[in-house]
């Protein structure tokens, strides 16, 4: 068990008048949420604070109330006293905005609760056996005593919603269930946090969803189970990269499915770009297997990416599945 540094953050919270707060590229719900949550938080006690995500907010985040109000880049010259990097293990390579604002910064404080997370700051609050970083957001709100208002009550749910799968992975603690309680009498809409970020998809993406499941291969006795979106999917459908979000949870449901693996083939300034997402049963430890493509994540859910050739990448990363399954691997600490 971690001991939460709630005196400390406290403390810097009081001392410091200007904020700024960022997450991991590629944001999901469990760090645009609490993000938010935080940044309103903030100005409510009087400071200035701004949360810049290069990546912008993901589509099935945009229900939530002031996310309008997320940066896609730092005003020039930014200088903080204190920054805030959440979700994110606070690597230049990691966070979504530049790295300027965030070394400028006077003091700094991490809140994860990825396992891969390292302490590189002056508060490094890292905890993996919270199931969301919003999570620790809200108990730092409630050890403050500071008021959650609906705004921010929406991006925490938002976050436990994002990372639980809507209470529904083996993380949905008693503690989550109790939060999640207390931020709906708050204002936060479990129906809605549910339909936008599992179940609504535009006709493209609910088109490649189908393309994906079609395409999808099994191995290792049905215990390995895979698909590829290469470039001309995405093309043949009209569709971007961000529809695919979630394609990898209906790969995870196959009856027998021990590890699933979507490929995702993507297009950048330095070439192509091959996004894996990784699912498991948490003996697999997916995110030991993403770590060794560069990756990193959580025991069931994790990620890496690949360069160069899309098949290559996808053989390479298939064939280290098929071993992994045969392998014994460290076991989670408690
Ligand atoms: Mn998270």
């Amino acid at each position: 068990m971690t001991t939460p540094p709630f005196e400390a953050i406290a403390a810097a919270l009081a001392r410091y008048q200007k904020f700024y707060i960022s997450t991991h590229i590629g944001p999901d719900g469990d760090a645009v949420g609490p993000a938010l949550a935080l940044k309103i938080a903030l100005e409510m006690q009087g400071k200035t604070a701004i949360y810049v995500s290069r990546d912008g907010v993901p589509p099935s985040s945009r229900f939530l109330p002031r996310c309008d109000e997320v940066l896609n880049a730092p005003p020039e010259n930014y200088r903080p006293d204190c920054a805030l990097i959440l979700d994110c293990d606070g690597t230049p390579e990691r966070v979504s905005s530049p790295y300027e604002p965030i070394s400028a910064a006077g003091f700094k404080i991490l809140i994860d609760h990825h396992r891969t997370s390292k302490p590189v700051f002056d508060i490094n609050w890292i905890d993996p056996n919270q199931p969301a970083t919003a999570m620790m957001i809200y108990e730092l709100l409630v050890f403050l005593k500071w008021e959650i208002t609906p705004a921010m009550a929406a991006g925490i749910l938002c976050g436990i919603s994002c990372d639980t799968g809507h209470f529904r992975f083996s993380n949905t603690t008693p503690a989550v269930l109790r939060a999640a309680g207390h931020l709906v009498e708050l204002g936060a809409d479990a129906a809605q946090t549910a339909f936008k970020l599992f179940d609504e998809r535009s006709f493209s993406s609910t088109q490649l969803v189908g393309l994906a499941l079609s395409n999808m291969h099994s191995a290792s006795a049905g215990q390995l189970i895979y698909t590829a979106l290469s470039a001309s999917d995405f093309a043949s459908i009209g569709t971007g990269d961000d529809s695919s979000e979630n394609v990898v949870n209906f790969l995870r449901n196959v009856k027998g499915a021990r590890m699933a693996i979507v490929f995702r083939e993507r297009r950048d300034d330095v070439g192509i770009v091959t996004r894996i997402s990784v699912r498991s049963v948490p003996e697999l430890r997916a995110d030991l297997f993403a770590d060794e493509f560069g990756g990193g994540g959580h025991a069931v859910a994790a990620g890496c990416k690949q360069r160069g050739n899309f098949e290559a990448a996808v053989q390479r990363v298939t064939e280290r599945a098929v071993e992994w399954l045969e392998e014994e691997h460290e076991p989670l600490p408690k």
